[in-house]
């Protein structure tokens, strides 16, 4: 039994999430029919739009999930985001709506049919990623009456997310149950290869199976023998470094020291972790780690005395670039999928007018960020800047002034799109799968009054979401440095073997 089933169930209880599970079911007379109403509210979705057909996104947005103590005595508060905004998760979920954008414009691909879509933040959580798996499944609405059971399995068509492997696999016990498929451009988990398990579970990025083989030929090729290594305490990070270990231990390279960490880990806690990299010997160290979790760690370190270190990455931070801003601690070199140009991506980011962003939250709190401003309507409070990081609005208005054009954010950064493709992919294999449902009879234009399941959508589509699995194997990543200064002469030979030094 995994873990990640037993939190679900945990979840369920905790915090109380409107699910058909906890649903009260009345028949007051014989005539009337059944009244279905999810208990507990509602959240509403980061970013929604209206449509024949919906599809639900889920991202990271925050870096974290507000905690609070649990005194079993009165009712939990609802789950909520805290902290600060991931800039690049901001830049997927926009890169979404600007694909149904594009399907919606299109003629060729669900002529006539509007695709809507309802993206959630999950804060990297496993319970409010649950929670909007299943408001993704039931709908937004307190009450409904589809049949006996309480269960309107398909309020969406599909599910494009999560970025994290934990938050996926939870998610993929709520889907997987209604047959909605669910394509991740982010979860590389080795472990959600399994169909067994996860049957509706599908993926635009490759699995960790390959990237720990290729990280260890990595550190084997510069002679690296003597090592450490940090890993997320997630899935992600346990899986990955669970298969590094065993390679690297077949190759005979040794590992001084192997530490776990996690975001919301206790200040000692990371604290420690830096501690046992200040005093290690080995000058190399792999990190399995996602991006909100090394930059955690990274904050640490960048403290005096800062340890000089060869860093050696996965894909989830080592693209990161939020993560250049500690460029005096941290020279890495990695694995990534391969880049690519998304035509009119950076002009549709760059839209963003003030009305909007007043009008959201999530876009309020980016903008304060962004611009080091204040809000009209906000109502956070903000903690003092921290040394390492550039987060934190002062006192000044935010008054529409700001110009993001000149703005250097991860949100705006276009210049290499790996993750973000993976994104548009995932939206286009949902499209593709409701246009081959719907459009097969028609050249022109779709029947959407034929009753759709999303069953269907994935079984008619589950050869095209495995083709696009199959495009992506190791020939295709590349090496990519954050050295400072420039590569030796063995550095540059062994990479431009692979594919080309960025320095
Ligand atoms: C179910 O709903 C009815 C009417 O809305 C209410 O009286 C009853 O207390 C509810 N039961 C539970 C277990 O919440
Ligand atoms: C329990 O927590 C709730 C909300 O956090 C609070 O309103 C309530 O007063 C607490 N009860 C006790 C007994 O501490
Ligand atoms: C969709 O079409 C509208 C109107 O022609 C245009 O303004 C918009 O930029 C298009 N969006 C995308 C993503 O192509
Ligand atoms: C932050 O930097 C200032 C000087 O730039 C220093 O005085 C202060 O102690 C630092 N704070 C922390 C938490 O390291
Ligand atoms: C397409 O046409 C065939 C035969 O004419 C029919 O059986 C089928 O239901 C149609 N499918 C759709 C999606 O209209
Ligand atoms: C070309 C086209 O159909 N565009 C539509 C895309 O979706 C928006 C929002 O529903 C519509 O307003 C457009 O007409």
């Amino acid at each position: 039994m995994s873990i990640s089933a037993i939190v679900l169930s945990l979840t369920l209880f905790l915090f109380d999430v409107p699910s058909p599970l906890s649903l009260n079911v009345t028949t007051t007379d014989q005539e009337a029919p059944v009244v279905c109403k999810a208990k507990g509210s509602a959240r509403a979705p980061a970013f929604s739009l209206e449509g024949d057909y919906i599809i639900g996104g889920v991202f990271s947005i925050h870096y974290y999930m507000h905690t609070f103590i649990h005194n079993y005595t009165s009712k939990p508060e609802p789950v909520r985001c805290t902290g600060s905004v991931d800039s690049r998760e901001l830049r997927f979920a926009r890169a979404m709506v600007f694909a149904i954008e594009e399907i919606n414009n299109s003629s060729a691909l669900l002529p006539g049919v509007t695709v809507g879509y309802q993206i959630h933040d999950s804060c990297a959580s496993v319970p409010v990623a649950v929670q909007a798996a299943f408001q993704l499944v039931n709908g937004l609405a307190p009450e409904y009456y589809p049949d006996q059971r309480c269960s309107q399995s398909g309020m969406v068509m599909g599910i494009v997310g999560e970025s994290g492997s934990t938050p996926s696999i939870s998610m993929s016990r709520v889907a997987g149950s209604f047959n909605i498929p669910q394509v991740s451009h982010f979860a590389t988990c080795a472990c959600l290869s399994d169909k067994e398990q996860y049957p509706s579970f599908f993926r635009t990025i490759p699995s960790d199976k390959f990237q720990a083989d290729a990280l260890v030929r990595l550190v084997k090729q510069f002679g690296w023998t003597w090592i450490g290594t940090v890993y997320s305490d997630s899935d992600y990070g346990n899986n990955g470094m669970a298969s590094f270990l065993s390679a690297a231990r077949r190759e005979g390279i040794c590992v001084e020291y192997s530490e776990a960490f996690y975001r919301t880990y206790s200040h000692s806690r990371i604290q420690r972790v830096a501690q046992v990299i200040r005093r290690s010997t080995a000058t190399v160290v792999v990190a399995f780690a996602a991006s909100g979790d090394m930059r955690i760690l990274l904050e640490q370190l960048c403290q005096e005395p800062v340890p000089y270190r060869q860093w050696v990455g996965s894909e989830a931070w080592v693209t990161d670039p939020d993560l250049l801003r500690f460029s005096s601690c941290v020279g890495a070199l990695g694995l990534g999928i391969q880049q690519s140009v998304i035509p009119g991506l950076k002009e549709f980011l760059l839209e963003l007018p003030f009305s909007t962003v007043s009008a959201s939250a999530l876009l309020s709190k980016f903008w304060e960020e962004a611009f080091k401003c204040r809000m009209p309507t906000s109502q956070v409070q903000y903690n003092v800047k921290h040394n390492c990081t550039n987060a934190g609005p002062d006192d000044t208005l935010c008054d529409g002034s700001e110009d993001l054009m000149n703005l250097e954010s991860p949100y705006l950064d276009t210049s290499q799109l790996r993750i973000t493709n993976m994104v548009y992919k995932a939206v286009y294999a949902i499209a593709h799968a409701i246009h081959n449902a719907l459009c097969q009879n028609t050249t022109n234009q779709c029947d959407k009054f034929i009753p759709l399941q999303s069953a269907q959508v994935s079984h008619l589509k589950t050869p095209c979401l495995y083709l696009l699995m199959s495009l992506y194997y190791f020939s295709q990543a590349h090496f990519l440095g954050f050295l400072p200064g420039s590569c030796s002469a063995k550095e540059s030979q062994f990479l431009s073997e692979w594919v080309q030094c960025v320095v």
